[in-house]
């Protein structure tokens, strides 16, 4: 957006990211969500407590911006993922991801901890994409930023599923990162096409056509839902926080709260749509009084400094 700083932007996309996942932490797991009962945690005072998604999230922006010129580093990564678990393994973790982490924590590399999970099929969680938006600050276009994001899920999921859904939600924050000057209305089908170049899978094609049409129809959050899923699977989660995104692309808490009000994975989701939102909008169009609410504040802008400029030499 004009006039809007890349700090601002990237800090918009930490920030994001821990506003819906601290709004949707309240109802994680329930059916659907009313605009009342959202209205209820915004209005109230004290701590917004982020889970898992924003912790991890912060890891990854905190090894992207100290490594600079380094780039992603994949073995250094998920003994940073472990040690965060270890230290706080009450941020509501997936079983999988917990089970990853301890296994790297007693010393198994983590490519066969991954591999370990579900009989050896891997996992297919959003734990991958709910993480992953960092890496579109300091991704050389589409493709590098996509390859990102893979790598740092495979860290944890190693069913291609879930490598999908963190190239998917990379390079949506990718795109609402870099269009500095990207129109007021964003063109959702330009949008759904950069995305489905990158990513080649007719599973998400098929979701990505899915949300171009319901953004066309101007469904509502539990229609989206309903067409899209809203379960913690990376298929079942990450089109709805696009369509989320795309719906409310200039308005960073109306995509939280369309995110939160189609029910189910809310944290994650909220999550997902807020970075995507926050990225496009910068952290100076989020509302001052639920930023101080949020356990990451200035930690997020002290990082967001550093990433902002470790960008475009991320290898
Ligand atoms: N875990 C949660 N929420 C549960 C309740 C939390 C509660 N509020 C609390 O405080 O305790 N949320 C977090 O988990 C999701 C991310 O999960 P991740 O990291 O992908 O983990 P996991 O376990 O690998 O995958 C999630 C589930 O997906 C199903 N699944 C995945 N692969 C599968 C496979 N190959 N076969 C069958 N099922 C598979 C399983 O049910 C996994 O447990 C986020 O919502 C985050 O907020
Ligand atoms: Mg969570
Ligand atoms: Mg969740």
């Amino acid at each position: 957006m004009a006039g809007v700083t890349r700090e601002d932007k990237v800090l918009g996309l930490l920030l994001g990211t821990a506003l819906g996942d601290a709004l949707g932490a309240s109802f994680e797991g329930r059916h659907a969500v009313t605009a009342r009962t959202v209205d209820a945690v915004e209005r109230a005072d004290g701590t917004l407590v982020h889970t898992d998604d924003t912790a991890l999230t912060m890891v990854l922006a905190e090894h992207l911006a100290a490594r600079d010129h380094a780039g992603l580093d994949e073995d250094v990564l998920a003994g940073e993922f472990a040690a965060a678990w270890q230290k706080e393994p009450w941020r509501g973790y997936g079983p999988g991801a917990a089970q990853v982490f301890e296994l790297i924590g007693r010393g198994m590399p983590w490519q066969r901890a991954a591999v370990s999970l579900f009989g050896g099929a891997g996992s297919y969680g959003n734990g991958g994409a709910m993480r992953v938006a960092p890496v579109a600050a300091v991704g050389t276009g589409p493709h590098h930023v996509a390859e990102l994001g893979r790598r740092t899920a495979s860290i944890t999921h190693a069913h291609e599923d879930g490598q999908h859904g963190a190239e998917v939600q990379a390079l949506a924050a990718y795109l609402a990162l870099e269009r500095e000057s990207a129109p007021r209305v964003l063109d959702i089908d330009q949008f759904r096409h950069d995305l489905t170049r990158v990513v080649r899978c007719r599973a998400w094609h098929e979701k990505l056509d899915r949300v171009s049409e319901l953004v066309r129809t101007g469904a509502d959050p539990r229609h989206a839902a309903h067409s899209l899923g809203n379960d913690v699977t990376a298929l079942g989660s990450v089109p709805m926080a696009v369509m989320s995104f795309v719906s409310n692309p200039d308005d960073p808490v109306a995509a939280i709260r369309y995110a939160i009000g189609g029910g189910g994975d809310t944290d994650t989701i909220g999550a997902m749509a807020g970075a995507l939102a926050g990225a496009r909008n910068g952290a100076s169009t989020l509302p001052e009084h639920l930023v101080a609410r949020l356990e990451v504040g200035d930690h997020a802008r002290e990082v967001a400094g550093k990433l902002a400029t470790a960008g475009h030499r991320g290898g």
